[in-house]
């Protein structure tokens, strides 16, 4: 397969204006017929040439004659016609065959219902299509299917008609008001439990909300529907954006790549984010659906409205929807350690693609398989991109810059420039130089030194930037560092920053060349500075702190960020002194610090659990180049067990006190649950037959689904001598639910014992593991891969076998997931030998299989170039 450039885009030859879709519904022989509205764009004599896989070809006809053989021509991804007029009606007829389609992209069958993705490039295998972004039409949609087993037959827009047919068949009819590109098409027809609710819209119009599940879930399904109302109220106040459609539908499948698609009034969820209720589903599952139904109703205007002119410009609408998505959770929560939790993915994650084989820009350059780049990079850093230009435009100029946006371009299909341009225009902001976070990977490396002169009261601070060469780019520009600041004293209060360069709202200082010097004047003492409040922007920061300086920042900083990014770095300092065999104790007051931060009663418990938590093993991994996997794992467990002692009895008291508080699903209440969790992990590390008991009755008193996880998890993790019983339970209890199983299957993938092979096989044969669900093999095989760093890099290669056996497996089943779930061996330059050498190896034996999708093609083959 080739690469697509970005460089190489052109305006499309041909446009289609409006389709009109049959689809009539059959397991195996699916027919489909479509009327194209076709017309030549500019003058030129190119043919047509739609895309189109996995096609029947039954009939062509153009104006209603049928088109000469010698006419067309196919391949297994085409079908050109040539000789044709500038308008023209296209008429085909293909049949397909869902139930063979287990790559779950197009038209396949999730558990009897018939349902589709379309995005990035699944139209294709539904019909021949101009299968691009910035072809837009209007989509008529007629269904015809046996009503007894589809009573729902479902696509975009409004239902305009239903009419039985005289071969006892039922067809219903919709139709999409507004022109979408092909990629936002859904159909979906099954049965299901229906729960209704209404949205009476700012200027007053009613929307009906409707929320499919499979039958006997309707008591899972509130969540999501009170998350959608709220999403609605949300864009309203904040963006001035209402609904356009009459009906907003949802239906939640178990078959699913992704989280959820933003079809035009038709999202398709993976059930996960949308079934819960207390019993079934964490904390955790309930934020998560309130983000993905918060996306995907957000997507509505950035990404339907105004759309992609080229899948190059995936962070168009994804960036900006997912940097929407966390501002409203923030607004929901109202709490700051949201923003912790998504810094946390930035560095443990993202920070490894940049630094990894697949390293590209938010707005990548060159793609084979475009289902490849719905990436951290493209989504959490693109977010990251934009909440940068809100930092430097304030809220008022970047809301400006919005309005402007969809003054400029709503029903259209644009560029990131398109936004930027929006942006710089709405506020006479130059952003040019900023837009370098467009065309570049790798993070960014800033590094601060200060001085502080005590005869003139000034202190300074002095810059670098540098980032380091990606596997797609040798060289680098300086970029557009936007630095959030405070000045704290020895107390750690806040000090007056004052300076004569210039800093915008809420002390944001820009980092624009390579070397750069700020001055403070009246400063009385050498200070503490804190130089990316908030996560200002998504990079790596040094500055050479003391571990007082850091202990003052995580006790004392106005900043929940900056508190816990304190800790951490004081933390991981020890953690690979350890490493390096260079100190073997973490010293007292490392320690005293963290026992007063569990007893200082003015943190707030969320942000408390997260000050108390040590840093992870892939944030850590991200910290240097070459790592010897098992000396950092050592570490890790030494450093534990030498502050365990310290809080034990803190946890414990802590622990009990929690323990008190009713369930409910407010973010107090959470809060505790969460603190509760961390206190427990530290009992276990300090005295396992106490966490054993604690456990046990945990579990079984427990009448929640996240506190019984907590439960379950620390049995686990510490392989306590109440795990087997208590996974047993579960397993009794939640055998026929496989979402809830999915939890459990996690659980067995990262378990930390020797018998870990032989328990996965156990695992594998269980009738409720389908290697063909990806919630299902996810939870198992990314449990263990992502996971248990202690087996999955066994001293004799077995896990790196074990996962490369799966991924052989899913290459014929499922090409999306099975490129996403190999991501583990594609890091193997991280790892020092023999770990390197065996993961490579993994992979070249990968790399060599017959029929190797494209998707594994390009990762595989990128990380071993
Ligand atoms: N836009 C979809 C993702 C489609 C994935 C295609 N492989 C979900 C989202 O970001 O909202
Ligand atoms: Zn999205």
């Amino acid at each position: 397969a080739k690469a697509k450039l970005l460089s190489d885009y052109q305006a499309p030859d041909f446009t289609i204006d409006q389709i009109e879709l049959t689809i009539e519904l059959d397991a195996e022989n699916t027919k489909v017929t479509s009327t194209l509205r076709v017309q030549r764009q500019g003058k030129h004599d190119r043919p047509l040439i739609l895309d189109g896989e996995q096609l029947q070809l039954q009939s062509l006809h153009i104006d209603g004659q049928a088109v000469p053989q010698q006419q067309y021509h196919q391949t297994d991804s085409t079908l050109t016609i040539s000789d044709i007029g500038d308008e023209l009606t296209v008429d085909i007829v293909v049949t397909i065959n869902p139930a063979a389609n287990t790559s779950l992209e197009g038209l396949y069958l999730s558990d009897g219902a018939f349902c589709t993705q379309c995005e990035a490039e699944g139209f294709r295998k539904i019909t021949y299509y101009l299968d691009r972004p910035d072809v837009l039409a209007r989509f008529t949609t007629k269904i015809i299917g046996d009503v007894e087993q589809f009573p729902f037959m479902l696509s975009n827009g409004n239902q305009i008609a239903k009419q039985q047919l005289a071969d006892g068949r039922t067809a219903v009819t919709w139709q999409d008001p507004f022109p979408k590109p092909c990629y936002l098409f859904a159909l979906v027809a099954g049965d299901f439990d229906l729960l209704e609710d209404s949205f009476t819209t700012m200027s007053g119009r009613d929307v009906c909300l409707q929320l499919f599940v499979d039958k006997g879930n309707l008591d899972r399904a509130d969540y999501a529907m009170e998350s959608l109302k709220n999403s609605m109220a949300w864009d309203e106040k904040v963006y001035g954006l209402e609904y356009d459609l009459d009906i907003y539908m949802v239906v939640a499948v178990d078959f699913f790549n992704m989280g959820a698609m933003e079809n035009k009034g038709l999202n398709v969820f993976n059930s996960k984010y949308v079934l819960a209720n207390p019993s079934s589903a964490t904390d955790q599952d309930f934020n998560g659906i309130e983000s993905v139904i918060g996306h995907e109703y957000f997507h509505n205007w950035t990404g339907n409205r105004v759309t992609c002119r080229d899948w190059f410009q995936l962070s168009l609408k994804e960036g900006l929807t997912v940097f929407r998505d966390q501002c409203f959770s923030e607004d929901m929560t109202g709490s700051a350690v949201n923003r912790i939790d998504d810094v946390a993915i930035i560095r443990s994650h993202q920070f490894a693609e940049d630094a990894g084989p697949m390293a590209h820009p938010i707005r990548p350059q060159s793609v084979i398989e475009m289902n490849n780049f719905y990436t951290v990079t493209v989504y959490n850093k693109g977010a990251e991109v934009i909440r940068m230009m809100h930092t430097l435009l304030g809220a008022d100029g970047f809301r400006r810059g919005m309005d402007l946006y969809f003054e400029r371009h709503d029903g259209q299909a644009v560029t990131c420039d398109d936004f930027v341009a929006a942006m710089e225009d709405a506020n006479s902001f130059d952003l040019s130089h900023f837009k370098t976070w467009y065309q570049q990977a790798g993070t960014p490396e800033v590094t601060v030194t200060d001085h502080y002169d005590a005869d003139s009261q000034t202190y300074t601070l002095e810059f670098s930037q540098q980032t380091p060469a990606t596997a797609d780019q040798a060289d680098k520009k300086a970029t557009h560092v936007p630095l959030r600041l405070g000045l704290y004293d020895s107390d750690g209060a806040a000090l007056p920053l004052n300076t004569d360069s210039p800093l915008t709202d809420g002390n944001v200082y820009s980092l624009i060349t390579d070397t750069d010097t700020l001055v403070f004047n009246g400063v009385a003492s050498h200070p503490t500075p804190a130089l990316l409040k908030g996560f200002s922007a998504p990079i790596k920061l040094s500055y050479d702190y003391s571990d007082e300086q850091l202990l003052t920042l995580s006790q004392h900083c106005d900043d929940g960020f900056t508190r816990w990014d304190a800790m951490q770095t004081l933390l991981a300092r020890y953690i690979w002194g350890i490493a390096d065999g260079v100190i073997n104790e973490v010293p007292t007051q490392v320690i005293a610090g963290l026992v007063a931060i569990s007893q200082n009663q003015h943190i707030d418990d969320a942000l408390k659990a997260r000050l108390l938590q040590l840093p992870t093993v892939n944030g850590l991994l991200n910290q240097r180049e070459q790592i010897d996997i098992h000396a950092l794992l050592d570490a890790l467990e030494t450093i534990r067990q030498q502050v365990a002692p310290a809080l034990h009895q803190t946890c414990t008291s802590l622990y009990s006190e929690l323990q008190q508080s009713q369930y409910s699903l407010d973010a107090a209440s959470i809060a505790k649950r969460s603190l509760s969790a961390s206190c427990l992990s530290w009992i276990a590390e300090a005295n396992g037959q106490q966490a054993d008991q604690l456990c046990q009755s945990l579990y079984d008193s427990s009448d929640n689904m996240t506190e019984q996880l907590n439960a379950l998890t620390i049995a686990n993790r510490f392989d306590l001598p109440c795990r087997s019983s208590l996974m047993d339970q579960f397993e009794q209890r939640w055998q026929d639910d496989g979402l809830v199983m999915d939890k459990w299957l996690n659980l067995q993938g990262c378990w930390n014992s020797e018998q870990c092979f032989d328990n996965l096989k156990t695992v594998e044969a269980k009738p409720f593991f389908k290697l063909t669900n990806p919630n299902r093999a996810r939870s198992l095989i990314a449990g263990f891969a992502a996971m248990n760093y202690r087996y999955f890099h066994a001293e004799d290669g077995s896990g790196y076998q074990w996962l490369s056996q799966k991924i052989q497996n899913l290459n014929s089943i499922n090409p999306q997931i099975a490129a996403r779930l190999i991501n583990p061996l594609t890091q193997w330059r991280k790892f020092t030998a023999p770990q390197s050498i065996q993961m490579k190896a993994c992979l070249e034996q990968i790399y060599q299989l017959k029929d190797l999708s494209k998707d594994l093609h390009e990762i595989v083959g990128k990380s071993l170039e």
